[in-house]
């Protein structure tokens, strides 16, 4: 401060730019030219060498001037005058700055892609966030050089952002930033899981947060077993001779074709299946090069409508997963009619059971004539064939037709 060049002019507040000094020939205020920053080390403390001096004006002639660039010229007597320092004193002052909130928490990694197995336990570690409060971050150097102890070193509060989280798949431990896996994965429902992660300091009034983003890749597992998806075959009429192709077959897997936990798939015929159903079909699976792989339908005998109308095979498919998963499913096959049978004679019987209400209510009389507190039941109606009494009587009747041929 002992070249700043202040001038003490008749009480005029006159500000150096250089050092913020302001100053009146009777005081002087030290005045800031641009903003501190805390976060500065070499700003946190600072130590000022005040100078203070009065001045004295000697004249001098103008040929004996030696350095007129320090001169006053004074016009009405022609004379200069030089300023020199006759008397002067040192005061020094001490700054140190405060620090306030103006820093949002800084992630050391705003982002992150991983992947993740859709097998991964519940509680398991996805991820770790760190962010560093630059306000909170001097706190090693403040306890080294005064003592004070303001706080944690890293004072983050972290959470998710739970608008990405609503599933809750995962959370976030608050005082760490792990994130943990919180449900069960299912790549099936959802491939790629995208969370934002916040972390916000812990300033009482007015806190502050930033903002860092995870990509959670769910990579496939063989969890999904395939399945038939024509499950109908075209109908078959009866009576044509072996073999007949049936139709084709095919199936589908939720699991990534790309990972090879689907196709290609393998089909057979259930080897639990009914004898009747392993000796009229065969079933043949292809793996033609770069397919899914399908299967064909074959009869191996012929059909009769009249002995079956439909058929519910039993069909076994497997995926290529390791290990490979596998589900059974029905394939219905219809026998369509054509007519090959002759008209026969038929036969027929018909039954008739009628209640004769006479004897109903002879019956209920006899019940109530017999009521003497035993509890005993009385026989029950009897039923009759009559025709003639069927007219006056009838009140039911059940008839029954057997017929011969149908
Ligand atoms: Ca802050
Ligand atoms: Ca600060
Ligand atoms: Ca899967
Ligand atoms: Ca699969």
């Amino acid at each position: 401060m002992t070249n700043d060049n202040n001038r003490l002019e008749h009480g005029q507040l006159s500000m150096n730019q250089t050092t913020g000094i302001a100053a009146t020939n009777t005081c002087a205020l030290l005045l800031l030219t641009r903003p501190l920053d805390y976060e500065i080390a070499e700003q946190r403390f600072i130590m000022l060498k005040i100078l203070v001096s009065d001045i004295i004006n000697v004249n001098v002639q103008r040929q004996q001037q030696q350095q007129p660039y320090n001169n006053h010229h004074d016009h009405d007597n022609d004379n200069y005058y030089d300023k020199i320092v006759k008397h002067s004193d040192i005061s020094y002052i001490y700054i140190k700055l405060r620090d306030i909130n103006d820093n949002r928490p800084k992630f050391l990694q705003n982002f992150q892609n991983i992947t993740i197995i859709e097998t991964l336990p519940i509680g398991s570690i996805v991820a770790k966030f760190m962010a560093i409060d630059p306000d909170h971050h001097r706190i090693s150097m403040d306890q080294h050089d005064d003592g004070d102890d303001s706080g944690p070193v890293n004072n983050i509060h972290y959470s998710l952002d739970e608008q990405t989280n609503r599933q809750k798949y995962f959370q976030i431990e608050s005082d760490t930033g792990i994130v943990r896996l919180n449900r069960k994965l299912d790549r099936e429902t959802i491939a790629v899981h995208l969370i934002k992660i916040i972390a916000t300091d812990m300033d009482d009034e007015q806190p502050l947060s930033s903002m860092a983003t995870l990509v959670i890749n769910v990579d496939d597992y063989n969890d999904n077993a395939p399945f038939i998806i024509n499950t109908t075959l075209p109908s078959i009429s009866e009576n044509i001779h072996p073999p007949i192709r049936l139709g084709n077959i095919y199936a589908f897997d939720r699991d990534d074709y790309m990972k090879g936990n689907g196709p290609p798939f393998t089909f057979r015929i259930d080897p639990n299946a009914s004898k009747i159903i392993r000796e009229k079909f065969r079933l043949e699976s292809i793996h033609n090069v770069g397919g899914d792989g399908h299967a064909i339908l074959y009869s191996r005998q012929t059909f009769d409508r009249e002995q079956q109308k439909q058929y519910r095979i039993p069909i076994v498919v497997n995926d290529s997963g390791y290990p490979s998963l596998s589900s059974t499913s029905i394939v219905t096959i219809t026998i369509a009619d054509i007519n090959d049978n002759d008209m026969k004679d038929g036969w027929k019987n018909v039954y008739v059971f009628n209640i004769d209400f006479n004897q109903q209510q002879q019956w209920q009389t006899k019940i109530n004539n017999n009521n003497d507190g035993k509890d005993e039941s009385p026989p029950p109606p009897p039923l009759t064939t009559t025709k003639n009494r069927a007219k006056r009587f009838v009140t039911f009747s059940l008839f029954c037709f057997h017929f011969g041929d149908y």
